[in-house]
């Protein structure tokens, strides 16, 4: 299809693939809309309780598409537009839908589409794939919640020294660093993921979603507030159906049948 998104329903969970193969699926206009609408469409199914998205070919996403951003002679080119139009709006939307999502990261991840894809609640990688935070190689700041991502999963140290050089690394020193969750073999990559979305389609969802919640309020918490927050989420997540139905299941030593959202 030439679509640049494709979603596929699955029981219980959506595939979203970014589709813009020859371009290593670089957002355009049209690719971000997209991606809007089938991200939308996700969080108004009351049956999809989690969400994968990867890259179609070889590429998972090279960021924005600079063919949209060659100046002519004179021309000033106003960033920042894109980002409060679609990549802003999709970190948010991303880091609060009230089911996981699954980033299957399948080849290089570069500027933006690196970001996006850390942005994810979990984040798998082929072993072949790539990550690099190329904006400083043409004078721009990592963006899309980079500077805010980067930092809290690896550390000032090799979050500057990325940011400032671009310097691409590996999905295995990717993992090591503990900068993504996992990485597998190639041909493992969407099996494994896939595997994942299964497992959360029969989750307690709504207890899912208070825990991405909890974790959305940490940062900038103390423990003292922090510990407040825990005890109000828990008295929420004991009012949800699949609480009871856990312990009903666990104590008759039987698999929960869990509503989810
Ligand atoms: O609104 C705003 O603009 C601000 C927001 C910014 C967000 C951002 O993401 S800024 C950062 C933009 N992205 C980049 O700077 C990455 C550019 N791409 C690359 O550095 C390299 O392509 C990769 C490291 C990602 C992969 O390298 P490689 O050697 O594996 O592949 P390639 O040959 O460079 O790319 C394959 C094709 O995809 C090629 O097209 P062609 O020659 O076959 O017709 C290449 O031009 C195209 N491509 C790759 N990335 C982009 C792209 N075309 C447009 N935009 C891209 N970002």
């Amino acid at each position: 299809s030439d679509s640049p998104i494709l979603t596929e329903q699955r029981d219980g969970y959506r595939v979203i693939t970014l589709n813009r193969p020859d371009k290593l699926n670089a957002f355009n206009d049209a690719m971000h809309a997209a991606l809007r609408e089938a991200v939308d469409a996700a969080e108004a199914d009351e049956t999809c309780r989690a969400l994968l998205i990867t890259g179609a070919g070889r590429g998972f996403c090279a960021g924005q598409d600079l063919a949209d951003r060659v100046a002519k002679p004179g021309e000033k080119i106003v960033l920042g537009v894109t980002l409060e139009q679609y990549y802003n709006p999709l970190v948010r939307k991303l880091r609060a839908l009230p089911f996981p999502v699954i980033a299957a990261v399948n080849g290089v991840a570069a500027g933006a589409g690196c970001n996006v894809a850390l942005a994810c609640d979990i984040v798998l990688a082929a072993r072949a794939a790539t990550f690099v935070q190329s904006f400083a190689r043409i004078g721009l700041v990592p963006d899309s919640g980079g500077t805010w991502l980067l930092p809290r999963l690896i550390g000032e140290a090799r979050a500057r020294a990325l940011a400032l050089t671009a310097e691409p690394i590996s999905a295995e020193k990717a993992e090591n660093w503990g900068l993504i969750y996992k990485c597998v073999d190639d041909a493992a990559l969407l099996p494994e993921a896939e595997k994942l979305c299964a497992q959360f389609a029969k989750a307690p969802t709504a207890g899912l979603a208070l825990i991405k919640q909890a974790f959305a309020a940490s940062p900038t918490n103390t423990l003292d507030a922090q510990l407040d927050l825990e005890r109000d989420l828990q008295r929420q997540a004991g009012f949800n159906p699949d609480y009871a139905e856990g312990v009903r299941a666990f104590m008759e030593k039987r698999k929960p049948n869990f509503i989810g959202r």
